[in-house]
């Protein structure tokens, strides 16, 4: 009877250790609303085709979630857009940069018209509510005629003329894991005066995207702040290891966004 007693007490003390932080756990995961984590946000990437584009356009539709299937519908304004959207052909020849609105529920939508069939590199930026800033990638087949790619080839100017602007663009060192300064002297192709008289893009002087060769490295660049209109804008950024990168600056003036490419091959 003793021996039984004894086994119920160690069953019942076994019981209650088990029990009782489990139930302090999840009070405290309640009462603490921790920040979301990009490891816990998912996003369902699909392409369709429009049937009533008379131009092939596709609809880009992605469903922001949690790990749970739980949608997040939130979000914060981030560089002036809920979310920026920004689609790069395999070869890297073709970019477009864009922002797809916000139907509800977690759900963006935006209608592109792809050049050619093949792999895109789809990349994400938000910022969902009681969150830090978040970027989420997707390689997306379209289906099409495929065309010959465009060989990436490593530039030996650095001086590109684009809608009659000339963009110099000299990189203080090319190393890759230290801090590297990007500057773009923007003049007049014929007249060769400086341009002073840029636009604010996305409440920056420019908007820099960097990505490798292989579409891996995906890299975020800010603005140096209190920059004025021109003719020069830098942006400092690290890279994450040597090899080839494509970079795309983006400007604005005369309400139109212009965008300057290079190609760099950080040893
Ligand atoms: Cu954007």
């Amino acid at each position: 009877m003793s021996k039984l007693f004894c086994v119920l007490c160690i069953l019942i003390l076994l019981l209650s250790a088990c029990g009782a932080p489990q139930s302090w756990e999840e009070e405290q995961v309640t009462v603490m609303n921790q920040p979301l984590l990009s490891d816990e946000v998912n996003v369902n990437w699909t392409l369709e085709d429009d049937q009533a584009s008379t131009t092939g356009e596709k609809l880009i539709r992605l469903e922001i979630e949690k790990k749970n299937g739980e949608r997040i519908d939130q979000f914060e304004i981030n560089h002036e857009k809920l979310l920026h959207l920004i689609i790069i052909s395999r070869d890297l020849s073709y970019f477009n940069h864009v922002h797809p609105e916000y139907k509800g529920n977690g759900v963006f939508e935006i209608r592109n018209v792809f050049p050619m069939g093949g792999d895109y590199r789809l990349i994400a930026d938000f910022k969902p509510s009681n969150a830090s800033a978040m970027t989420k990638t997707t390689w997306l087949k379209v289906e099409g005629d495929q065309v010959q790619p465009v060989p990436v080839v490593v530039d030996d100017n650095f001086v590109k003329v684009v809608d009659g602007k000339q963009v110099l663009l000299s990189i203080d060192k090319l190393a890759a894991k230290e801090e590297i300064t990007m500057k773009f002297t923007i003049t007049d192709a014929v007249t060769g005066e400086p341009i002073i008289d840029l636009e604010p893009y996305l409440g920056a002087i420019g908007h820099v995207v960097i990505l490798s060769e292989d579409g891996e490295k995906y890299v975020h660049v800010h603005a140096e702040e209190g920059q004025g209109s021109g003719p020069e804008a830098s942006f400092e950024t690290t890279l994450p290891r040597s090899g080839i990168y494509k970079i795309w600056g983006q400007f604005q003036r005369d309400h139109q966004v212009f965008t300057v490419s290079y190609v760099i091959n950080v040893p």
